[in-house]
């Protein structure tokens, strides 16, 4: 028996009693966007193409929410009067479900939400303030390794490298095929990134893509995951801001989102779908973007019926502290 369905909530799920163990976040923000338009329109179009998403997967043998209790957050507000004002509204808007009970499945919205996001994990208990701990894997057409794009050190185009600022213990990137001189040489000479360009995991000769699923399966302590969707093949994702060509398959998508989850010596504590953009002729752009969003709810319930997520208490053993209301990118 088919529950209500429910406008604007992702996949139609009604509102769960009590705290939810997975929430889906929508951060409609589009400051940076070099090429294309319309991110700040993406969470809301995922959301509403969401609706045609099947709510069965084998993996778990039964429709969502599968027992949990799965809820759709009012978007952020979009307040701030400049970019960094903005930063800290997104952190501050993401920090409260960082709690080590919740898993927070973040809509966007530009890629330059990151370094935003980034801070908001510092709150999680398996990074606990110290960023050493949180390692990134990254599905992106772009390295997102820039230092600036026309004067803006947090453009989209830098957003890796704002989040690496944070001193991550690791960034894993995969499905790169567009970078700069300086970004490529970064890549090469910075120990703590590792990239997999898109132009080797296709070619059917090699096991680039095999060592790739090996490599992320092997990550420990908590990861977050961030898919900026065009580092899909542009085919799939034709209205994100920038859609390459030459990019990840749809089940590439879902092997590295399933290896990441049933892992267990890492904890994917968060992940994020970003650069959303509602295509107007046909859903595919934002309907891609929702079944990679479900697939990742579907992977992080099995994760918990596995036992390989469980509920985390901080050293401190207050689960519910929450990072104040801060102020950190105003004051760079
Ligand atoms: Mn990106």
């Amino acid at each position: 028996m088919a529950e209500e369905f429910v406008e604007g909530n992702f996949l139609g799920l009604a509102k769960p009693e009590g705290k939810p163990d997975i929430v889906v976040l929508s951060v409609p923000y589009e400051l940076t966007t070099s090429y294309g338009q319309g991110t700040a329109e993406g969470p809301a179009a995922c959301i509403e193409a969401s609706g045609q998403v099947e709510l069965f997967d084998p993996l778990l043998g039964e429709d969502l929410p599968a027992g949990q209790r799965i809820s759709t957050a009012p978007p952020w507000d979009g307040k701030g009067n400049n970019l960094a004002q903005q930063l800290d509204g997104i952190s501050n808007y993401l920090s409260p479900w960082y709690d080590g009970e919740t898993f927070p499945v973040i809509l966007g919205g530009e890629h330059g939400i990151l370094p935003a996001l980034v801070h908001a994990a510092g709150n999680h208990p398996l990074v606990d303030g110290d960023f050493s701990k949180l390692t990134i894997v990254q599905i992106d057409a772009h390295a997102d390794l820039r230092e600036e794009l026309g004067g803006e050190a947090f453009s989209h185009a830098c957003a890796a490298s704002r989040a690496m600022d944070f001193g991550l213990k690791h960034l894993f990137q995969v499905g790169v095929r567009a970078f700069s001189k300086h970004e490529y040489n970064r890549i090469q000479n910075d120990e703590k990134i590792t990239t997999y360009f898109a132009s080797e995991i296709q070619k059917s000769t090699n096991s680039t893509w095999v060592n790739w699923i090996d490599e992320i399966s092997q990550i420990e302590g908590p990861i977050h995951l961030t898919i900026d969707i065009d580092g899909l093949d542009g085919s799939l994702v034709p209205a994100t801001g920038t859609p390459v060509p030459g990019g990840l398959t749809f089940w590439q998508t879902v092997e590295t989102i399933q290896a990441l989850f049933s892992s267990t010596k890492g904890v994917v504590i968060s992940m994020d779908v970003n650069e959303i953009v509602a295509q107007k002729d046909t859903p595919l752009t934002q309907f891609t973007a929702a079944m990679l969003a479900t697939k990742g709810i579907i992977h992080h319930i099995n994760a918990r019926r596995l036992g390989n997520w469980s509920k985390q208490t901080r050293a401190s053993g207050d689960i519910n502290r929450v990072q104040p209301p801060g102020s950190y990118f105003q004051n760079l």
